[in-house]
């Protein structure tokens, strides 16, 4: 039977070792989280994602996954964990390394090490000369050289969108980057054993550029739609209408505004090509900016709408970083709801049906309560459309009419999502 161990049961390891489990193999997943390994142990998943409760439930009674404190020798280590960024944009790749010295002297001659995490361009060979370094009795393979050597050494970026994370593992393409080509092979003969779309192989820099271009692709378009939704304020014009007219051209697809771009990938990993070509990557740069600045764009106008209120009450519908899942991580929302807590003088109300409890730096505030939508709309002077959740689209909006409402999503103007009167919408400010 084939053995992976898997570094890192986060956001895409524990998925991924669920899944491999799910087909046969036996899965040694790695963390430093006592916590989350004991969790996992017992069959719970320490975060939520579809269907993956039911995955690791099964995969953890059958006995073919174990999670643990330490690493094994495994046929493929599969390494999974965060590649978030210094102060400054610069890519910190310090949990990629310890991984790396932690697994070091668990190779052994036929193990292939993959490295999952989004990376910046040259990490997989800077992995690679860093095992060899701490295992200078075995061989491991040159860039681009045809030498055969013991280890392997590829790099096959995570692709999954989270919500969606069990289906995507399975269907979406991949594409695998090895430091030779036999290194691409031995890794595609893992992927091919579960993947039912495509593989394509190329060399290493090449994969792990592709990853940034991916998400640093969708952060441009994101920033495209955010900048029209405020110009659409400016020139007082409904932008989600504007939108879904342009789209109705053959060539346009022009995506949804919102609060800004949040997670732990996209508002991250196009700063890793900016810092490798700052002078070149300007589009890339203004595009980060955009999304950036777009909660504080939202925050200034609930604050021009709350001084006209004596004691301004708040409700925000959603906080989480995206439409229908409970991550917080990078959430503009949050941030938005953080700003109006620190200012002062403002109570805050905050629905979200996929958030059990406020995180703990907001939670101990006195102005702040986590409430369900009912009377977040009864209680708000101001009620505020952060995240559009699936619970919201079913809101009766008529019954917001005499609110003053901040749609940042377009719940209440997104005609084919939601049939409602447009009439209402002369009560909506649409950023
Ligand atoms: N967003 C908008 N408008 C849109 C689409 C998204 O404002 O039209 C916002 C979301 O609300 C969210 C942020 O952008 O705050 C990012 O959401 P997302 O759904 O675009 O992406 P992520 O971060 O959840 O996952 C992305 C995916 N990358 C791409 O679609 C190119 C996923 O496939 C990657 O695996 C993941 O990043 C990753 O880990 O890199």
């Amino acid at each position: 039977m084939t053995k992976v161990c898997i570094v890192g049961l986060g956001y895409i390891g524990l998925p991924t070792a669920a899944m491999m489990a799910s087909r046969g193999f036996e899965v040694v997943g790695y963390d430093i989280n006592e916590a989350a390994v004991a969790s996992i142990n017992s069959g719970k998943a320490h975060f939520h994602e579809p269907d993956l409760q039911m995955l690791l439930s099964a995969a953890i009674n059958t006995g073919r996954l174990t999670a643990q404190t330490s690493p094994e020798e495994a046929d493929y280590i599969i390494i999974a964990v965060p590649t978030p960024f210094h102060d400054g944009k610069k890519p910190d790749m310090s949990h990629v390394e310890s991984a790396c010295d932690i697994i070091a002297p668990y190779l052994r001659p036929g193990t292939t090490v993959i490295l999952e995490s989004t990376s910046p361009v040259g990490s997989t060979e800077i992995i690679t000369a860093r095992l060899a370094s701490a295992r200078p009795d075995l061989t491991f393979p040159q860039y681009k050289e045809s030498m055969d050597a013991q280890i392997a050494v590829a790099h096959c970026p995570e692709r999954i969108l989270p919500g969606n994370m069990l289906r995507e593992l399975v269907s979406n393409d991949r594409i695998i980057g090895g430091m030779t080509e036999t290194c691409s092979e031995r890794a595609r003969k893992l992927y091919e054993t579960f993947v039912t779309g495509r593989i394509f192989t190329t060399d290493c820099r090449t994969a792990e550029f592709v990853k940034l271009i991916e998400n640093a692709y969708r952060d441009v378009n994101i920033a495209f739609a955010n900048e029209l939704s405020v110009v659409c304020d400016r020139i007082g014009v409904d932008v989600w209408h504007a939108i879904e007219l342009a789209n109705k051209h053959p060539r346009v697809s022009i995506l949804q505004p919102g609060t800004g771009v949040g997670g732990h990938c996209i508002a991250v990993d196009p700063w890793f090509i900016v810092d490798s070509a700052p002078e070149e990557a300007r589009l890339i740069r203004v595009a980060r900016e955009v999304n950036d600045h777009k909660p504080d764009y939202i925050y200034d106008r609930l604050i021009d709408l709350a001084d006209r209120f004596k004691n301004p009450v708040i409700s925000c519908f959603g906080i989480t970083y995206k439409a229908d899942v409970g991550d917080l991580r990078e959430s503009p929302s949050l941030r938005i709801v953080k700003k109006l807590i620190e200012r002062g003088g403002i109570r805050v109300l905050v629905c979200d049906p996929l958030v059990k409890s406020l995180p703990s730096e907001i939670a101990t505030c006195s102005d702040i309560s986590l409430v369900d939508a009912d009377a977040a709309r009864r209680e708000g002077d101001i009620v505020a459309f952060l995240v559009a959740h699936k619970q919201f689209k079913r809101l009766e909006f008529n019954r917001f009419l005499h609110k003053v409402v901040v749609d940042a999503t377009g719940l209440m103007s997104r005609p084919h999502e939601i049939e409602q009167d447009r009439r209402i919408n002369s009560h909506v400010a649409h950023w």
